[in-house]
């Protein structure tokens, strides 16, 4: 039996996955001990097109795009929610965000009273410790995990990356930004301070490359959770200089935001090199994501509508790719829907880690797309929303609320919002016809969600709002039904 390079990697990866093997005994033996590594990189508020591979023109990312097309790109990649905890919540449980809780970041009552018609569900701002973390599933496999960045599930020793199963914390807590700012002295407890004037993304590479070459002999699980690119907006003067010299591109603008991600970029290239220098790349499986949509106050996402806070695509869907060269075949793309939750499945499989006994999953592996499938074998991705998130950005459905509680679900190439006050307390699907509850957009073909179609399109209308409503159900989704007294209109 002759075995070509990408052979030998794919037997390798059935034998740690615990699929099929290769016959030669020498072979399992040689390769069986060792798994592949992963490495999941987190960015905060990224937006969709804020790298190059996904067009802009403005920020500068060659790294990431070198990488990019050295796996493969999805096209179709969401975030759980449209800001940043609740992802988070949603990737570290693989669960939906109806069963642990986290809906949205602080209270799920934001804005004034008078503006809402609708008491809105509780939110937990924390992830509760009887859940089944990525790096507690990990554990009994071998893995040796690191969180190091942004958390924001609560902090150590119960509720940080460590009380929740990782072997490290370098800067977790329960802070969503970096309260000290971009630069030592960063003020947090979880981040011993560098020399005044480092920057905490060239930091952040710092302490992953460290890790790496620690554990470069064994499986490792480096989540390495930028607090990139999310406010306060400050880079690094000589990257700023360097786009202030460049002509704005299609709204993308701000020099400083562009120099943030351009340090984003520089950490990806180092550890690229690392992965080179330890022999790694090939068993090393590198993830790129972000936790929602683009900011208003910092970078343009169109064509896509509306920003973070809002579930328009412009608030959740993101730039992803996965780079896994012993099983992707570079310079692929895959337009098939995949949401975070996916990644807890996908990671187990890569790892041959068992599913934590006793909890649900919602998410699918996505690993038959890294080998070339084209489709998974779910009907449907959903997300609910039962909050309020002020704000006034472009795009959103009112000047008050980047969203109102909605629910939501893409099925193909179809996506239907159901906007709860309309449909609680404006006659539900009796008067779904003149109640403005639910919208529906053919993505395919308007990819900016500018023509609602729920009247001109009713038999789509209906099989979307039964999928979401059974899904709802099936979950135990809360809906919002109580009026708010304090509403004024
Ligand atoms: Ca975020």
């Amino acid at each position: 039996m002759e075995l070509n390079r990408r052979d030998f990697l794919r037997g390798f990866v059935a034998l740690a996955a615990g699929g099929p093997v290769l016959s030669s005994s020498n072979l399992e033996l040689r390769i069986g001990a060792k798994r592949p590594s992963i490495i999941f990189v987190m960015i905060d508020d990224m937006g969709f097109r804020d790298v190059g591979f996904n067009g802009s023109e403005y920020y500068e990312t060659p790294n990431i795009d070198r990488l990019a097309k050295e796996g493969m790109v999805f096209t179709n990649a969401y975030a759980n929610a449209a800001n940043c905890a609740p992802t988070r919540a949603c990737f570290l449980t693989g669960q939906y965000s109806p069963r642990h809780g986290v809906y949205t970041v602080g209270s799920s009552a934001r804005g004034s009273s008078s503006d809402r018609r609708l008491i809105p569900i509780a939110n937990d701002t924390t992830l509760d410790s009887n859940h089944v973390t990525i790096a507690e599933a990990l554990r009994p496999a071998g893995y040796i995990s690191a969180s190091m960045g942004k958390w924001h599930m609560g902090t150590d020793p119960d509720l940080g990356p460590i009380g929740q199963g990782f072997d490290v914390n370098v800067a977790g807590n329960s802070t969503g930004s970096p309260k000290g700012g971009y630069f030592s002295p960063y003020k947090n407890p979880q981040l011993p301070d560098g020399p005044t004037g480092e920057y905490l993304t060239d930091r952040l590479t710092d302490e992953a490359l460290k890790f790496i070459e620690a554990n470069k002999e064994r499986p490792f699980f480096l989540y390495l959770t930028h607090y990139a690119v999310h406010t306060p907006i400050q880079a690094k003067p000589d990257l700023v200089a360097k786009y202030e010299q460049k002509p704005p591109s299609n709204g993308q603008d701000n020099p400083i935001y562009a120099a943030m991600i351009d340090s984003v970029d520089q950490g990806i290239g180092r550890i690229a090199d690392k992965l080179d220098e330890l022999g790694l790349t090939d068993h090393t499986v590198v993830f790129f994501f972000s936790d929602n949509g683009g900011f208003a106050g910092a970078t343009s996402n169109q064509p896509l509508r509306g920003f973070k806070g809002t579930f328009y695509e412009g608030g959740i869907r993101e730039p992803m790719f996965v780079r896994w060269p012993a099983v992707v075949e570079s310079g692929t793309a895959c337009d098939t829907s995949v949401i975070s939750t996916d990644f807890f499945p996908t990671i187990l499989e890569i790892a041959g880690a068992k599913r934590p006994a006793g909890k649900i999953l919602d998410g699918e592996s996505v690993v038959p797309l890294l080998k070339g499938a084209k489709k998974l074998n779910r009907e449907a991705v959903f997300w609910h929303f039962p909050a309020y998130l002020q704000g006034n950005v472009a795009g959103a459905r009112d000047s008050k609320f980047r969203t109102r509680p909605v629910g939501v679900v893409r099925k193909g190439g179809w996506k239907l919002l159901q906007y709860f006050e309309e449909w609680v307390l404006d006659g539900g699907r009796d008067a779904i016809d003149t109640n403005n509850a639910v919208e529906l957009y053919d993505l395919e073909n308007d990819i900016s969600e500018t023509n609602n179609l729920a009247n001109a399109n009713r038999a789509k209308r209906d099989e979307l709002l039964d999928l979401l409503i059974d899904w709802q159900k099936s979950v135990g989704a809360p809906i919002p039904t109580e009026p708010n007294p304090e509403y004024s209109g």
